[in-house]
């Protein structure tokens, strides 16, 4: 049994994405993103009250770094991964676990813009900061990439680097990135993707939310 816990719009759907991708047979239970997160049952799971969780094999899993890792290796024949020796192995990892360097930005701003509603408790100098610092994480992947992919073939590394970027584009415009939106147009047409998309509401109202802007 293969069954993982998921918020729309959240690293979850780094996961999420995966498996559709990989094609296996999962269970998926969705939660608003709120404090059912902190309560039991799921506080059990999880006890730090984030996703994703996956549970497989009798394990419980609940860093999206090592959950793509875990299912590319489970499922080789998806072609997701690259194991221990391949040439773009250091590169795989690397690009698996930068996707973390990207969202800790993004999360950064959602906590501002979305989670802190009242404008008090917001800082513009924190948003400015955060979009700036995000942005030089896209400026990194757009200069990273080579090729269609940011490999030489599709992997789990656009998995994982393309949803960073879905949520890193309400903070920054993916547009000032050539290179960067040319790639995320052509990952984010795959089926695999659009069926992950949350079809309601998500975690963002908006799909943009500009830094400088402390809202009305
Ligand atoms: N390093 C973890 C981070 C997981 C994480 O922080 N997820 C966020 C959603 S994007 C969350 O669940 N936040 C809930 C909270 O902070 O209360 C991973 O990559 O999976």
């Amino acid at each position: 049994m293969i069954r993982l816990h998921h918020c729309h719009q959240t690293r979850s759907m780094r996961s999420l994405w995966l498996l559709y991708e990989i094609g296996v047979d999962f269970e998926l239970q969705v939660y608003p993103f709120d404090k059912t997160l902190r309560e039991e049952p799921y506080r059990s799971l999880n006890p730090t009250g984030r996703v994703p969780t996956l549970e497989i094999d009798g394990l419980t899993l609940t860093e999206s770094g090592a959950i793509a890792e875990y299912l590319c290796e489970r499922f080789p024949e998806a072609g997701l991964g690259r194991e221990p020796g391949h040439n773009e192995r250091g590169a795989w990892l690397n690009w698996i676990h930068f996707a973390e360097t990207i969202s800790q930005h993004t999360a950064a701003l959602t906590q501002q813009h979305v989670a802190l509603y009242e404008d008090h408790m917001r800082s513009p100098i924190v948003m400015q900061l955060e979009a700036k610092r995000l942005a030089k994480t896209l400026a990194t992947v757009e200069t990273g990439l080579a090729n269609d992919f940011l490999l030489s073939s599709f992997s789990a590394a656009d998995v994982g680097v393309g949803q960073a970027v879905y949520m890193a584009g309400h903070f920054v415009k993916l547009e000032q990135f050539p290179k960067l939106s040319a790639w995320f147009d052509r990952i984010t047409a795959r089926p695999a993707y659009q069926k992950a998309l949350p079809e309601g509401a998500g975690l963002y109202a908006k799909d943009f939310y500009p830094p400088w802007e402390i809202s009305a």
